[in-house]
């Protein structure tokens, strides 16, 4: 593999860890633990994985090591996230530790490896070149869900095959909800496997009090703010444009206000507000266009605006009509097949219910028809199609218009439209994220030795320097509720969204009506892997305000 002049000096970097986990370490279990709610049920769920302590780890004087060698499954689920790779070579570096004659194993292209028994065995070789590399492709990634029995006992036949005893699992909130009770499963039945989860998304909807963030999240935004710090220098050396800016997160709006709080844009929406304060698509235009009108009044016709990719589902409006659609098409998708592309949009008018009929008209006709494109697998509509940052830039020129004619707008309005998403999800991993999931890895390994299943790898106090994180494991059914999906009450993992009462959103919103109105910009500039600590290794914003209340560590 031909490397760059970067990758080949990046190869030698060695993760910063906990100093718990760099000599010998010895666990030391907490109190006995509840799920977060739903405390009954869950626990009649999960008989054999309920309740167990939150554990971490410490020095201590004794041998780490196993008698005997120990083989690991490892599969990467979901999305891609920076630092996966390094994950996994802090699994592999930490189960050489244990016994040098213990074998890791990768499971190719997600879930779909386990259960059709398609995998490799990863090498110190193979290790050495993924180490602090982006990207999924030591062995790939895959969607496909776990969870029934069958697909379980055809992964059991694989892992007793390569006398396989523990699996970890990498990969979001459903994913590690599913590694939950696959390690319930195995527990129940015996099957002599462990299942340890790690958490990992961009998205930055895997946390709670024990998870501070999910991997990935890191990097990902520092990619996204860069891109946007470049545009806001370019926004603001031509000056006329407005770039409406749409960044990924599927639901959760955190990587829209990390990319705020490191840029200072002059807009940015964030979903869950939208959602609390019942706010419809009109209401966000109005909001829009008014900031634009204000800027134009003092000559300053050129702005940004970041929008969060999951916003549409979030404009309780716009929610019913996704509704309606999902629920009408999984009924008519053949009838709706065979009319013509061109009376396409007619049709579902006709079809829908007047007021959300009445909304679907209004809508631009690109966005309209991307509505009503092939649903995912549960038929939901695939929100990262839509491009919500074309509909609004659309809808605000319109409301401009509008404005200009009744003399309330007299500026010049010009955008362009962008996506970020798939540009960081790949990104090599910050320092940052490079030290985290090596960390997470390595201490997978330390639950794996420890006996545990059920647990997720968990690295706490990460924005202290790295020395002083705390390597531990927290039991997954700790993080559970109920929630209803796809008509049935399921246990599962509480998805993160944005606190409007958080420290970062608090932050954002004190602020934000400065930056609307003057031209703030902070120009990140590149992730830097040498030169001063504050430079390098800087965590993210929104953790350092969760964690210390304060926008610098
Ligand atoms: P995960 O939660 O699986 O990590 O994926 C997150 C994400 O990157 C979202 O931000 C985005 O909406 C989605 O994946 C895109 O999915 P796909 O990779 O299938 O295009």
């Amino acid at each position: 593999m031909t490397r760059s002049a970067l990758q080949i000096a990046r190869a030698s970097y060695v993760p910063k860890m906990p100093e718990a986990l760099r000599g010998n370490a010895e666990i030391v279990e907490g109190a006995a633990t509840e799920s977060v709610l739903n405390q009954e049920e869950i626990r009649e769920l999960f008989p054999n994985t309920y309740g167990m302590p939150v554990v971490r780890f410490r020095q201590a004087a004794g041998e780490t090591g196993l008698p005997d060698p120990v083989n690991v499954g490892v599969i990467l689920s979901g999305g891609q996230a920076p630092g996966g790779h390094n994950v996994i070579a802090g699994i592999f570096d930490g189960i050489k530790r244990l016994h040098g004659d213990s074998k890791l194993y990768g499971f190719i292209l997600g879930p779909d490896g386990l259960v059709k028994h398609t995998y490799k065995e990863l090498t110190a070789d193979i290790i050495d070149e993924y180490r602090n590399t982006g990207g999924f492709d030591i062995i790939g990634s895959g969607r496909t869900k776990l969870e029934t029995q069958e697909q379980f006992d055809r992964g059991l036949e694989i892992l007793k095959k390569l006398d396989i005893s523990a699996l970890v699992i990498i990969g979001g909130d459903d994913s590690n909800t599913n590694a939950c009770v696959l390690a319930e499963y195995y527990a129940s039945i015996n099957a002599g496997v462990q299942v340890i989860g790690c958490p990992k998304t961009i998205d930055g909807d895997l946390k709670n009090e024990q998870i501070e963030t999910s991997f990935g999240f890191d990097t990902a935004c520092k990619v996204y703010s860069e891109l946007i710090g470049n545009i806001q220098r370019d926004c603001n050396s031509a000056r006329k444009y407005w770039h409406f800016i749409k960044v990924m997160g599927r639901s959760a709006s955190h990587i829209a206000l990390e990319c705020a709080l490191q840029t200072h844009p002059n807009i940015c929406i964030i979903s869950e507000e939208v959602a609390a304060r019942e706010q419809s698509l009109d209401d966000i235009i109005d909001y829009i266009a008014g900031v634009i009108t204000h800027r134009a009044e003092k000559g300053l016709n050129f702005g940004t605006v970041i929008i969060p990719e999951g916003l549409i589902e979030f404009i309780p409006a716009m929610r019913k009509l996704i509704s309606e659609l999902n629920e009408f098409l999984a009924h008519n998708q053949e009838e709706f097949d065979l009319v013509r592309r061109s009376g396409k949009r007619d049709y579902i008018i006709g079809k829908l219910s007047p007021k959300n009929s009445a909304i679907y008209a209004s809508l631009p006709e690109t966005v309209a028809r991307q509505l009503t494109l092939d649903r995912d697998p549960h038929g939901n509509v695939q929100v990262s199609l839509i491009e919500t940052e074309k509909l609004l830039a659309e809808m605000v020129r319109n409301r401009l218009d509008a404005w200009a004619k009744e003399g309330r707008y007299k500026g010049k309005f010009s955008s362009i439209t962008h996506f970020f998403g798939y540009e960081g999800r790949c990104a090599a991993p910050s320092n940052y994220d490079a030290d985290y999931c090596y960390s997470l890895g390595y201490t997978a390994s330390m639950l794996i030795a420890a006996g545990k299943t059920g647990y997720m790898s968990s690295i706490r106090n990460t924005t202290a320097p790295a020395r002083e994180w705390i390597a531990g494991g927290v039991p997954i059914t700790m993080m559970m509720n109920l929630e209803r999906r796809h008509g049935e009450l399921k246990p599962v993992i509480r998805k993160a969204l944005v606190e409007l009462d958080g420290a970062p959103f608090r932050y954002f919103e004190d602020r934000r009506d400065a930056w609307a109105a003057e031209t703030d910009y902070i120009y990140p500039g590149p992730i830097q892997y040498f030169g001063p600590t504050t430079v390098c290794d800087q965590p993210g914003k929104t953790l350092q305000l969760e964690l210390n209340g304060t926008e610098e560590s």
